[in-house]
């Protein structure tokens, strides 16, 4: 039983997801226990609401992403929906909505933390490597599966594993497709720590009130460095719009846009030329 580490307010009704609040955390978490939590269309597209309330509500300055009950945090796309073109939803239409999730973690720029009980599978497993922290209950299990179910991600899925724990444990997890347990994961610098199921909670929640007493900003930049290389002029474009908020705040940076408005030529001359 993992133990409540929080007085959790539900800010939001999903069918597939759980959307909660408490001490400028939100708690989002796949709700489809009977499927391992498995993801269809729907879970997806609510998760990337989700995401976008947490990303977009000044209140909220880290995120949990969690799966519900302890035996599974995701274990990837829901292969009963998995027609001949993609993961079907209710109306039909083939998806493989789950990138663009994937894109959104990274890009949000808050702490997105995985709380992982359980299985970790499939896209589940790079659903937990895409966050910025993993914390792993001790009955974690994590792989892909890819290659035995007739599907891969050479995207994240493969680039992001590779530099997460380096090339050769990448492959190995990709060509083999075995689990590995959560000391082995440990051990490959795939989750940031192991804790009791029953702590499971406490110590996620723990790791993210340290993070709120933490600059903001220092986060929302460090994070920005962190993937811009990965995710090449899309990731320069993120840390570069963060350095365009912060010159924003500046008298240097004011003075351009009032001179524009005050019909005057700009006075740059009294800032410094800094080394
Ligand atoms: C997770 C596993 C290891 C759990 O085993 P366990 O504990 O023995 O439970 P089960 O009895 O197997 O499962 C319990 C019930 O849950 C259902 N279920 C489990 N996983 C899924 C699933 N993924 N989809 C649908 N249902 C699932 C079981 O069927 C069972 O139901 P009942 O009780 O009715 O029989 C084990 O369950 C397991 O191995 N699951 C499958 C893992 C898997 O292969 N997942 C899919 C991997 N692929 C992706 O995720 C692809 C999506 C993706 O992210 C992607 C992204 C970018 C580019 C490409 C892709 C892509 O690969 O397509």
């Amino acid at each position: 039983m993992i133990r409540t580490a929080a007085d959790w307010q539900s800010r939001h009704a999903y069918s597939d997801i759980r959307y909660e609040f408490a001490e400028g955390i939100a708690k989002i978490t796949i709700a489809r226990p009977q499927k391992r939590n498995a993801f269809r269309p729907e879970t997806v597209k609510e998760l990337i609401d989700a995401f976008h309330r947490a990303h977009h509500d000044n209140e909220i300055g880290a995120i949990i992403l969690a799966g519900e009950g302890p035996d599974a945090f995701c274990s990837g796309g829901d292969q009963t929906v998995r027609g001949a073109e993609g993961y079907i939803d209710e109306g039909g239409t083939p998806h493989l909505n789950v990138l663009d999730l994937q894109m959104q973690i990274r890009r949000l720029p808050k702490p997105v933390v995985a709380m992982v009980a359980g299985y970790a599978i499939g896209g589940g497993h790079v659903l937990h490597l895409v966050c910025d922290l993993s914390i792993a209950a001790d009955n974690a299990r994590f792989g892909q599966t890819g290659p035995r179910v007739g599907s891969f991600d050479a995207g994240l899925g493969a680039g992001l594993l590779a530099r997460t724990i380096g090339m050769k444990k990448a492959k190995e997890i990709w060509l083999l497709c075995r689990q590995y347990d959560a000391q082995q994961a440990l051990a490959m610098g795939l989750v940031n720590t192991v804790v009791p199921l029953a702590r499971l909670e406490e110590e996620t929640v723990q790791w993210c009130r340290e993070m709120l007493q933490l600059s903001p900003m220092a986060l929302r930049m460090i994070k920005a460095g962190f993937n811009a290389d990965t995710d090449g002029l899309a990731g320069i474009q993120e840390l570069a719009g963060n350095a365009t908020g912060l010159f924003y705040q500046t008298a240097e940076g004011q003075e351009g846009r009032n001179a524009w408005l005050e019909r005057r030529p700009p006075d740059f001359a009294k800032y410094r030329k800094r080394p």
